[in-house]
């Protein structure tokens, strides 16, 4: 095994050695800088609720978003985090969320499901287009199917004052104990633009009948 001592060249290492060293001391997993969006550093627990503009902050080599447009399509008052994810503050309803969601794009969070078993998810979504869906992955397999957004009428909330986020409910979503990377992924016809607006996701355990 090489040790420390050995590689030290005088009293520096070399880039390549210190790479090296990084790759002996991180073990199997590729370290890439990547983090969930949190003074902690901490996975989003789940259950809980997790807001959709806090997905990860990304490392070099390790996206944890892919969005279309470069910066931000938000007016400038409306910053919320430095990315090309399209982020909204809405100050009438007291919340951000993401925006101007076209097809393609895509949104990771880290979360740790806590407890294995059956979960409600809700989303609390907005938009005034009939037909949209949206599904979600944890590490890439899609837990949620395709799920429906009603049209609530309006982006989220409108000049006149009108609140229309509403919850998409899917249930009984089976979810193993672990540390995943859970991902937002709309749905439509490639180069579809402008689905809906998200706000958050409420991940819910659901209660369990005791076996007989
Ligand atoms: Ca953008
Ligand atoms: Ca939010």
């Amino acid at each position: 095994m090489v040790t420390i001592r050995s590689m030290v060249i005088g009293r520096r290492l070399s880039l390549s050695l210190m790479l090296s060293l990084g790759l002996a001391c991180s073990g199997p997993q590729k370290e890439t800088g990547r983090h969930p969006y949190n003074a902690e550093r901490r996975p989003w627990p789940i259950p809980g609720v997790i807001e959709a503009e806090n997905f990860d902050e990304a490392g070099a080599d390790d996206p944890a978003y892919y969005d279309d447009t470069p910066g931000s399509q938000a007016p400038t008052d409306e910053h919320y985090r430095d990315s090309d994810v399209d982020m909204g503050v809405d100050p009438q309803m007291n919340l951000v969320d993401v925006g101007w969601v076209n097809v393609g794009e895509w949104l990771e969070y880290t979360v740790e499901v806590q407890t294995a078993g059956p979960y409600t998810i809700s989303t609390r979504i907005a938009t005034p287009k009939d037909g949209k869906h949206f599904h979600m992955e944890l590490d890439r397999q899609n837990v949620t199917g395709s799920v429906a957004v009603p049209n609530t009428g309006c982006w989220g909330s409108d000049l006149k004052g009108h609140h229309c986020f509403q919850e998409a409910v899917v249930r009984h979503v089976q979810l193993k104990k672990g540390v995943a990377r859970l991902r937002f992924v709309p749905e439509g016809e490639a180069g579809e633009k402008d689905l809906f607006t998200v706000d958050k996701f409420r991940y819910e355990l659901e209660k369990q009948t005791p076996a007989h």
